[in-house]
């Protein structure tokens, strides 16, 4: 499909109807079509471009963060046909993820963290997605995503595409775009945004800000084996109380460094109504913050040698440590910044700066040898080192208003997204990205997107070979580009050709759920993990044969006391057994396993006025636990239209008053 497309890129719809006509129904009709449909050609071409016949599959999968809804989003491209949405911080029904089932419950629960006083937390603000990573390429394994309101990470699983694991992160409460995976994913990477007390009550007068609040960049080590969070050995460092923001992943020639954009230096509090001045004005009184530069493989090391403290059960390198030791330093980066993003070779870290006009890009190797030659120009008021501006400075492009994120091609292009242009920058890196000197950091083209950029994606765009090819707008409003729904308007993914010149846009797709943050771009056929059918008796939770797993044949209930466990099939079109006899008060532990091993013969689990609803999956089993606190007869039925006798599975629980 691809080869056919690219024969008629470029083509004039006229040739495309040649080309194509003798092999469709309406005989030569392309041409016609387009025009009766008044279609210019460039549109046909568009649709020509994105159309993805049925039954084929698209080239890329994309993962998007849901923001409030706590959920992944993921859509195959070009076709920006909706995939999936897989719960992640929030309950789903559909799926059975927090309605009784012990998996779902467990790892939903698993971001409550006493340390926090955090009462049980119903929601998260799904915002970065980063998929795992092998020698800096996308290795299909698993994705990780922060909850930015609660400050928690959580892991999804892409061989069954359902999340294993949710953790508070100690010593950080919010968490905005400071999630990134190392280049083998040594690492997930999470940093604070809004820096907290560190006083044992976790509560601290704005008064003492300066002294009591830090922020902490978080290195949340990986489980080779599970991609499960491995806590006894992450660390975090210490940092000063800034806003620390967007971060990204050193790779190849800046490999075992990471670098994190902060604003509010200034460390405003606001205080509006107590007589300030609102944060927003104190936020932006400096004309430069500070991007944090950090050499985490040298701080694995010190802690590796015993040189940190445990504060709520995390090792953290104290601020002090990290000086001595050359593990943080600093460059002033124009003020406000907001993404910062290592470009493919790992040379070059663009900064974007909401109030600055100009992308500023860092060369590495010049951050390497100011830090040699200990080229400062001073220190923060905690003692970290600030870098010489123009001693690691590799250029700046003025790209337009309001840039915030970048992405790249394989060309030594970089797409910085331009928020109150509505517009895409795209412009050159430097010779170490292979751009000509002559042609080095310069403007290419500007295209308009519609409205309110946030992030963009190019396909497989965080890695160190991008592929170029596709471009999404993340556009936060959408205004007058779809039908009105009510006054709360849809977002807008846009899809722009990167092999067009100038760009184009292909697709306009409205997101009605949100809101979508961050995403990132993989092809179909890297997702090697995954399972079109779990072998069978497996618990999704830990992938392995499960205790509670029964074969046809070994169904059934065991008492001991007021407690009842019952071992439970389903199959097309029945649960066996299918009448369970509890007494009001009992604990019921029901262990369900789907039996079937067709591929998507799922089956669901719902008992009515219990709030319970499970899915399970062909070969999964699935853990219900609850009390039976209400007498009756409850029909339970599978919620799954699974077989042409689909309403005709279902049971009875039997609850006998007391
Ligand atoms: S950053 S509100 Cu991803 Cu532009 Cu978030
Ligand atoms: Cu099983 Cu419906």
């Amino acid at each position: 499909m691809v080869a056919v497309l690219a024969l008629v890129a470029g083509a004039v719809i006229g040739v495309v109807g040649a080309r194509l006509g003798g092999e469709t129904a309406t005989g030569g009709g392309l041409a016609d079509l387009a025009e009766s449909q008044g279609f210019t050609g460039q549109q046909a071409e568009a649709a020509l471009k994105t159309f993805v016949p049925p039954g084929e599959y698209d080239d890329y999968y994309m993962f998007a963060s849901g923001g409030h809804s706590g959920q992944i989003m993921v859509y195959g491209v070009p076709s920006m046909r909706l995939l999936k949405e897989i719960p992640v911080f929030t309950p789903d029904a559909w799926q059975g993820y927090g309605y009784g089932t012990d998996q779902g419950n467990t790892v939903l629960a698993g971001g409550t963290n006493a340390d926090k006083n955090a009462t049980e937390l119903a929601w998260g603000d799904a915002h970065h997605p980063a998929l795992s990573e092998t020698e800096g390429d996308y290795d299909g394994r698993w994705i990780y995503i922060n909850d930015r309101a609660n400050g928690r990470i959580a892991m999804v699983d892409l061989a069954d595409f359902k999340t294993k694991e949710i953790v508070d992160i100690p010593n950080v409460s919010t968490s905005h775009g400071g999630v990134f995976v190392t280049p083998n994913t040594e690492y997930a990477h999470i940093s604070s945004m809004s820096p907290m007390p560190t006083t044992e009550s976790g509560y601290a007068d704005l008064a003492d800000y300066n002294e009591s609040y830090r922020g902490f960049s978080s290195w949340m080590a990986i489980d080779q084996a599970t991609g499960h969070f491995d806590l006894e050995n992450s660390f975090q460092i210490e940092l000063p109380p800034y806003t620390q923001d967007l971060a990204d992943a050193g790779k190849l020639t800046s490999y075992g460094w990471g670098f994190i954009n902060s604003y509010n230096t200034e460390r405003a509090v606001g205080g509006n109504a107590e007589g300030g001045d609102p944060l927003e004005t104190g936020a932006i009184a400096a004309d430069f913050d500070f991007l944090h530069i950090i050499n985490w493989e040298k701080a694995a090391e010190v802690v590796e040698a015993g040189n940190f403290e445990v504060r709520n059960g995390m090792r953290v390198i104290p601020l002090q440590t990290a000086i001595d030791e050359g593990l943080l330093y600093f460059a002033p980066e124009p003020r406000n910044p907001h993404g910062v993003d290592v470009s493919p070779t790992g040379d070059y870290i663009v900064v974007s700066g909401k109030l600055d006009p100009n992308v500023t890009v860092f060369d590495f190797e010049k951050i390497q040898a100011a830090i040699e030659a200990q080229d400062f120009q001073g220190t923060d008021d905690y003692g970290v080192p600030i870098l010489n501006f123009d001693s690691v400075v590799a250029g700046q492009v003025e790209v337009g208003v309001g840039p915030l994120h970048t992405q790249f091609d394989a060309e030594g292009n970089a797409y910085t997204s331009l928020f109150v242009d509505s517009a895409i920058a795209k412009y050159t890196l430097g010779p170490k990205a292979g751009v000509a000197e002559g042609d080095a950091f310069k403007l290419v083209e500007t295209i308009p997107v519609h409205y309110n950029i946030g992030h963009l994606v190019t396909a497989e765009g965080d890695t160190v070979a991008p592929d170029g090819k596709y471009m999404v707008a993340l556009n936060k409003w959408s205004l007058d580009r779809f039908p009105n729904v009510g006054t709360l308007h849809p977002q807008n993914f846009q899809l722009i050709d990167l092999d067009s010149n100038p760009l184009q846009i292909l697709y306009d797709s409205p997101i009605g759920n949100g809101e979508p943050h961050y995403v990132q771009m993989i092809k179909t056929d890297k997702l090697t993990s995954r399972l079109d059918v779990y072998p069978p008796g497996t618990d999704p939770m830990t992938m392995t044969t499960s205790e509670f797993a029964v074969a046809a044949g070994d169904e059934r209930v065991e008492r001991s006391g007021n407690v009842v466990d019952a071992y439970i099939s389903a199959t097309r079109s029945h649960f066996t057994p299918d009448i369970l006899r509890v007494t009001e008060g009992d604990t019921v532990n029901l262990h369900i396993t789907n039996i079937e091993t067709a591929s998507d013969a799922t089956h669901g689990f719902a008992v009515p006025q219990y709030n319970i609803e499970a899915s399970i999956d062909p070969g999964e089993v699935v853990n219900i636990s609850f009390t039976a606190t209400k007498s009756g007869s409850f029909a339970f039925y599978c919620s799954e239209f699974c077989s042409a006798l689909h309403l005709e599975m279902q049971g009875w629980l039997l609850v006998e008053p007391k």
